[in-house]
């Protein structure tokens, strides 16, 4: 068997991609060319969420005799090295002849990578575009520096971009986009998960109407003016802890499996506890939700939705700000105590903090409740901190 990896983000998959890997499948007599698609590190800001890259991939791909999408390199955390998906790849098909395919820009590169020597002891490399003076001349060399195979792609060169694709999805409306480039089911995948253009206020707002009940929402709102307040009282970003605000409830209702299944594909760690537990899965999924549907891949947003029902030791200001205010806006009866908190948190947030925590804990207590251990360590830590002062 001859098989063929094409890596890259794929962000997204263009006619151009589709293209080359035709003609490296006519001209090479391969049997197959693997699409795969680069792993993302947690919730990397200038790639699309894996999930959606990958979903294009399969959409744009399906039906086409020859051609597979594997998800090897989104399923491994942080950044993945060609070498060790060659490595993984060669131990499961150890009898194939493996070719990698690249553009001639990545030729270039080649050597740069991690452990060339590997590479090309293992892969016959597949260069996409017109072999020039230039990209002639740096194969040649690496043919002699490593005993490298490179053969290159007799096949015209497509402008297209993923880039541009991108930028020109951007700036204007949907409907008014010409998708020419792309395969029009990826362009109605692209349109109905609003890829490549950030969301509004009011678009995340008709999102979340639909996901959640209508007392989560008013409990929201609640969340919402309390943090917004908290936030100029303690000179924090008002815009990112309002955001953080309306978003942090936004996992609630998902399916319990599809709540461990979203963490487990952001590589977001879950005790058995948490497993069991709605109450403390829905903020870590709400994370991965806030990023791979409403786009959001600011960190500090991130993780207030990912601490909010829990807190964690040394919390940043957004994430004491948002720990706080789902307990203490008004819409909330649960404990008399509330009107004091609610004096206390525009004084002094650690102190509400610990006493928020203290209550929490009181309050499973008195239910019998299990109570997971960094609801505890949040505690102590605000306690300690409190008592030393
Ligand atoms: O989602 P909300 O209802 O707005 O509020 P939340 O995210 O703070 O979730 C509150 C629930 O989470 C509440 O019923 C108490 C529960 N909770 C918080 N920490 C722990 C916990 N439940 C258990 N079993 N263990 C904990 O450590
Ligand atoms: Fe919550
Ligand atoms: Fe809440």
């Amino acid at each position: 068997m001859k098989t063929c990896i094409f890596g890259g983000t794929f962000d997204p998959i263009h006619k151009g991609h589709i293209h080359i890997a035709k003609n490296a499948l006519s001209q090479f007599g391969l049997d197959k060319v693997i699409f795969m698609p680069s792993g993302c590190s947690y919730m990397k800001k200038d790639v699309t969420p894996a999930i959606h890259r990958l979903n294009m991939l399969k959409l744009a791909l399906e039906g086409s005799e020859g051609f597979e999408v594997s998800d090897l390199e989104i399923k491994r955390e942080g950044y993945t090295y060609t070498k060790d998906t060659v490595e993984i790849f060669k131990k499961e098909n150890p009898d194939e002849e493996l070719y990698f395919l690249i553009g001639t820009d990545t030729l270039f590169m080649l050597e740069k990578w991690y452990e060339p020597e590997y590479l090309f002891d293992n892969l016959i490399f597949l260069v996409a575009d017109r072999n020039d003076e230039n990209s002639d001349k740096k194969a040649k060399e690496l043919s002699e520096r490593f005993n490298a195979d490179i053969r290159f792609m007799n096949c015209d060169f497509l402008d297209i971009s993923s880039t541009k694709i991108r930028q020109d999805i951007c700036a204007v409306n949907y409907e008014e986009f010409e998708a020419k480039d792309i395969d029009s089911k990826v362009y109605e995948y692209i349109k109905e998960n609003h890829l490549y253009k950030a969301l509004s206020d009011a678009e995340m707002i008709t999102i979340l109407s639909s996901e959640l009940k209508e007392s989560r929402l008013i409990h929201t709102l609640g969340v919402i003016d309390t943090a917004s307040a908290l936030a100029k009282a303690y000179g924090a970003d008002v815009r990112k802890c309002e955001k953080a605000a309306l978003l942090h409830d936004c996992a609630k209702y998902m399916p319990k499996d599809e709540q461990i299944e979203i963490c487990e594909r952001n590589f977001i760690k879950l005790n058995d506890f948490e497993r069991k537990k709605s109450a403390l899965l829905h903020s870590k999924a709400g994370a991965c939700l806030a990023y791979e549907k409403y786009g959001i891949t600011d960190t500090e947003i991130l993780d207030a939705i990912k601490y909010h029902t829990t807190g964690k030791p040394d919390m940043s200001l957004i994430e004491k700000i948002i720990f706080v205010s789902d307990f203490i806006e008004p819409g909330r009866t649960h404990s008399d105590k509330l009107p004091m908190y609610r004096m206390i948190a525009m004084a002094d947030l650690d102190l509400v903090c610990m006493n928020v925590l203290k209550d929490t804990i009181d309050y499973l207590n008195s239910l019998n409740e299990e109570i997971d251990s960094i609801t505890l360590e949040t505690y102590s830590f605000y306690k300690e901190l409190i008592s030393k002062r």
